[in-house]
């Protein structure tokens, strides 16, 4: 394997309008996380991952893009930009950009022009098609609202949107958008942006003739949309327009199994270095994001370890437990109520320690948790007021949808930064865009900057594990006891250092006996008071523990 800062780094996710609030409008901003990169050094990480701050009509919060080349208004200017840029840099950080390019903003100049008519130059920057008024021109469905297809009166077609009807789908067929693509990317990167996420970057090559769908294991017409058949070209075509600097790229892939990401992720002939893949936060799901079905753990352990041995040697892993689209970690995988620290505490370190770029939500490394809005009034999110939406009108109950909602929704990860204690929680000095989680009182950044036993160091403890022993970045992976129900356990080697992760991923107390091997010593853990470190231990609620050979470190 390939040693690379990527490989290396711990990144850190910040959603722009939700970190800090610098001018007391309510929205984060900019010049807000200039203000707390001191804090970004304290914990250790090396790579900040910027959600998108283009200027956007805020249909799907930056999501929909209206100017590429330019900063939304509400987070600051170009000028507070290029100051971030410099001071992430002069930190010896680096800064990963959100390419939001399967789709823009409908109002966006190119589609601005294209809607005006048929014959206009920028029509086939979209998909447009005619068809009655009654019926699309397809059945595909969106992701967000329904049928994937709007009308347009005025020139009497339909235009394709695989999410909202305000996030167009650009045509990757027509080269001139490519072009485009190429310019935005050149732009960024002369600038100095260290790499891309890529979002839903698998959707770009759609199937020329836009059939029909037929196979309704997932979204209608997947088939055709998802890793369409010029996928690989267009992928290349994005590996070379960003030139031989060594940028870090990470795709989002929606729709995609272990074997197709493992082709976009392959160093040899994948296209991008890693992927935001979804196997693992679906297993909890039934039909779609919105519909909770209990956890099964060994389905979670399966699936982890099958990526973990499929990229060995071949890929690298993007490693993340939440991000601005999924519930908070701690309220889904662990127990926010009842072992808040120890279930937060191991997911952090399954997070540092299988093989693969670690990825911390912001808010994740305080243990922050999903909100508790009283009302659908209360939420900001698009799919969310969608999805609440849809199923009033097919007559559910709206308590029942509220439950699920509370649940499942975008925005429980969306809430404020939880600084301090003081009134909107250090976020802001007024009330904020999205209602502050009222647990932030006692979970907030400064409470555990001073308690030593806290989640937030924890994380700091584990990420500077993670710096001093390569063995965490480029050791293989082997799985102890697969068919343990509640222990999640494997070895790590590396250049004659083994490392052993134990991690009871149940609230329940159980057994678990450690494999023969050479005597051991602990590393990090996340209980206190043990000592003896062989034969069958007992684990305790959430206990998690790295330890490593005697003879080294
Ligand atoms: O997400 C793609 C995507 O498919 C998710 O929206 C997912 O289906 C859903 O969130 C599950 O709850 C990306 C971005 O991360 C997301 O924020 C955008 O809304 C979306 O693309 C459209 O750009
Ligand atoms: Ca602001």
């Amino acid at each position: 394997m390939k040693r690379s800062w990527w490989k290396e780094a711990v990144v850190y996710q910040i959603y722009p309008r939700s970190f800090r609030d610098s001018n007391g409008d309510g929205i984060g901003d900019l010049q807000g996380i200039i203000e707390k990169l001191d804090y970004l050094s304290y914990l250790g990480i090396n790579a900040i991952w910027l959600n998108p701050v283009y200027k956007s009509p805020n249909d799907d919060n930056g999501y929909d893009i209206s100017d590429y080349l330019d900063i939304m208004e509400e987070f600051g200017s170009m000028k507070d930009f290029d100051q971030l840029l410099a001071a992430v840099h002069e930190k010896g950080m680096r800064l990963i950009m959100d390419l939001v390019v399967n789709h823009t903003s409908d109002e966006h100049p190119w589609f601005l022009q294209s809607s005006k008519s048929p014959d206009n130059p920028y029509r086939d920057y979209y998909f447009w098609r005619t068809g009655e008024k009654s019926t699309p021109p397809n059945n595909w469905q969106s992701f967000f609202e329904g049928p994937a297809w709007q009308y347009d009166d005025a020139t009497s077609q339909w235009y394709l949107h695989l999410f909202t009807r305000k996030q167009p789908d650009l045509n990757w067929d027509n080269p001139k958008v490519r072009d485009e693509v190429r310019e935005i990317i050149r732009f960024w990167l002369k600038k100095g942006v260290d790499g891309f996420r890529m979002d839903v970057i698998n959707l770009i090559s759609k199937r020329p003739g836009l059939p029909d769908g037929t196979d309704s294991s997932d979204l209608l017409g997947h088939e055709h949309f998802a890793n369409g058949p010029r996928i690989h070209e267009y992928l290349r075509f994005v590996q070379e327009s960003l030139g031989d600097g060594d940028v870090m790229t990470v795709g989002e892939t929606v729709i995609a199994d272990l074997d197709t990401v493992a082709g976009y992720v392959d160093e040899k002939e994948g296209s991008f270095n890693m992927a935001i893949n979804f196997e693992h936060v679906t297993l909890d799901r039934d039909k779609g994001s919105f519909d909770p079905i209990p956890l099964d753990l060994q389905a979670l352990k399966g699936c982890f370890s099958r990526w973990q041995k499929k990229l060995d040697g071949r890929g690298w892993n993007c490693l993340y437990l939440s991000n601005h689209d999924q519930p908070r970690q701690v309220s889904r995988f662990g127990e926010d109520a009842n072992y808040h620290r120890e279930s937060a505490t191991m997911l952090a370190t399954l997070l540092h320690s299988m093989q693969g770029t670690p990825f911390i939500m912001q808010g994740e490394e305080i243990g922050m948790t999903n909100v508790d809005f009283p009302s659908i009034g209360d939420y900001r999110d698009i799919a969310t007021l969608n999805y609440y939406r849809e199923q009033l009108t097919a007559g559910e109950n709206p308590e029942s949808i509220l439950e699920r909602v509370r649940q499942c929704s975008r925005d429980n990860a969306r809430t404020p930064m939880q600084w301090n204690d003081q009134d909107y929680a250090g976020f802001s000095d007024t009330a904020s865009w999205i209602g502050i989680n009222t647990n932030f009182r006692t979970i907030n950044v400064k409470s555990e900057i001073e308690d030593p036993d806290s989640i937030l160091n924890y994380y700091r403890q584990l990420i500077k594990l993670r710096r001093e022993y390569p063995v965490f970045v480029y050791g293989d992976f082997t799985e102890i006891h697969p068919e343990h129900l509640q222990v999640f356990s494997y070895k790590r080697r590396f250049e004659g250092t083994e490392l052993l992760a134990v991690l009871n991923l149940s609230g329940k107390e159980c057994s678990f006996s450690l494999p023969d091997g050479p005597s051991r010593r602990l590393l990090i853990g996340n209980y206190t008071g043990r000592r003896g470190i062989t034969g069958t231990l007992t684990l305790r609620p959430y206990e998690a523990m790295v330890l490593i050979d005697d003879m080294r470190g």
